[in-house]
C-alpha cells in the first residue's frame, strides 16, 4: 500500500510541475487581448432599452435620450387628460347648446409660452452634445475604417503597415466555449485602448455603409469618396459589439464590428504582434472565413481595384 501512496505523492507532484510549467509558459507570452473578456457588452433577447453605456458619449446619449422621454410623457399625459375633459364635457349630448367664446388672452399666452420654454430646456442640452460630440481635437490615436462588401477593414494611421479585415466568423464556425457570438464574433476584431480618445476617420470602399457602436455612442454613415469623424473614449476593459446599419446590400447582416478593450500596455503589445500578422492583407481581401455559401461567395466577390 505504502509504493501507492508514494506514486499518488508523485503524480500529485508531478502534476503541479506541469501545471507549474504551463502557467509559467502562458506567463512567458501572455495573450495582450486578454483582459477584454472580463466584460462583455453585447446585446440580449428582449431587451428593451440601449445597451449599457461604456463611453462617455453614451452616458450623455442615454441621459438625454432620458430627459426629453420625461418631458414628452408629461406632455402626452397633460394633452390626453385634457381632450379626454373636452369629450366627456363639451360633447353633444353633454352640452347640447355650444358656447361662442373664440379669445382668451392668459391662455393664448400660456399655451405659447410654456411649449417654448420647453422646446428651450430640449435644445439647450442637444446642442451641448452635439458640440461634444463633434470635438474630436487632440485624439490619442486615429484609426481608418472603411466599409466593404461585407466587412471592415481598420488602418491604424500610427503603426505603420497595420492595416487589416474584419470578417464575421460564420455560424457553423460559432465557438461558443471561446465567448464567440452567433452573427457578432469576428475574426479579427478592432483591437483599442482604454481611457484614451480614439478618433474614427470613416469611409467606404464601394457603397454606402454604417459604422455603428450603440453601447460607445457612435454612428456615422461610411461614404465612398469621403471621410466622416467621430470618436470615443471606452471606459473599461472588455468586448464592445456593434453592426453596419447602412442597406448595403446581399450580406448587409454580416459585417458585425467586435471591439476588444484593453488597458494601453496591452493594446501597445498587441501593436507588436499584429503588425507583424496582420499587414498587408488589407485589398484584396483574403478573409480567414466567409459568411456565404461558396457558390454565392462567386458572386459577392469584390472586383479587384
Ligand atoms: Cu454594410
Amino acid at each position: 500500500m505504502a509504493w501507492r501512496k508514494t506514486s499518488a505523492i508523485g503524480a500529485g507532484l508531478l502534476a503541479a510541475l506541469v501545471a507549474g510549467h504551463l502557467a509559467f509558459a502562458q506567463g512567458a507570452a501572455p495573450d495582450p487581448l486578454a483582459a477584454a473578456d472580463s466584460y462583455v457588452n453585447a446585446p440580449h433577447n428582449w431587451q428593451m432599452w440601449f445597451p449599457v453605456a461604456g463611453s462617455p458619449m453614451q452616458e450623455q446619449i442615454d441621459w438625454l435620450m432620458k430627459y426629453v422621454l420625461w418631458i414628452m410623457t408629461g406632455v402626452v399625459a397633460f394633452v390626453a387628460v385634457l381632450m379626454a375633459y373636452v369629450f366627456i364635457k363639451f360633447n353633444a349630448k353633454a352640452n347640447p347648446v355650444a358656447g361662442h367664446v373664440t379669445h382668451n388672452t392668459l391662455i393664448e399666452v400660456i399655451w405659447i409660452v410654456i411649449p417654448t420654454l420647453l422646446l428651450a430646456v430640449i435644445i439647450i442640452p442637444s446642442i451641448n452634445l452635439i458640440w461634444y460630440e463633434g470635438d474630436d481635437s487632440n485624439p490619442y490615436m486615429t484609426v481608418t475604417v472603411t466599409g466593404h462588401q461585407w466587412y471592415w477593414e481598420y488602418n491604424y494611421q500610427a503603426v505603420p503597415g497595420l492595416d487589416y479585415t474584419s470578417y464575421m466568423v460564420p455560424d457553423a464556425q460559432i465557438d461558443p466555449s471561446k465567448g464567440e457570438i452567433r452573427r457578432l464574433s469576428v475574426d479579427h476584431p478592432l483591437v483599442l485602448p482604454v481611457g484614451e480618445k480614439i478618433k474614427f476617420d470613416i469611409t467606404s470602399g464601394d457603397v454606402l455603409h454604417g459604422f455603428y457602436l450603440p453601447s460607445l455612442g457612435v454612428q456615422k454613415y461610411a461614404i465612398p469618396g469621403t471621410i466622416q469623424n467621430s470618436w470615443t473614449i471606452i471606459n473599461k476593459p472588455g468586448t464592445y459589439y456593434g453592426q453596419c446599419n447602412q442597406i448595403c446590400g446581399l450580406n448587409h447582416d454580416a459585417m458585425p464590428i467586435e471591439i476588444k478593450a484593453v488597458p494601453l500596455a496591452d493594446y501597445l503589445a498587441w501593436t507588436k504582434i499584429a503588425q507583424a500578422d496582420y499587414t498587408d492583407n488589407a485589398a484584396p481581401a483574403a478573409p480567414l472565413s466567409s459568411p456565404l455559401p461558396a457558390n454565392e461567395l462567386a458572386d459577392a466577390t469584390p472586383s479587384a481595384h
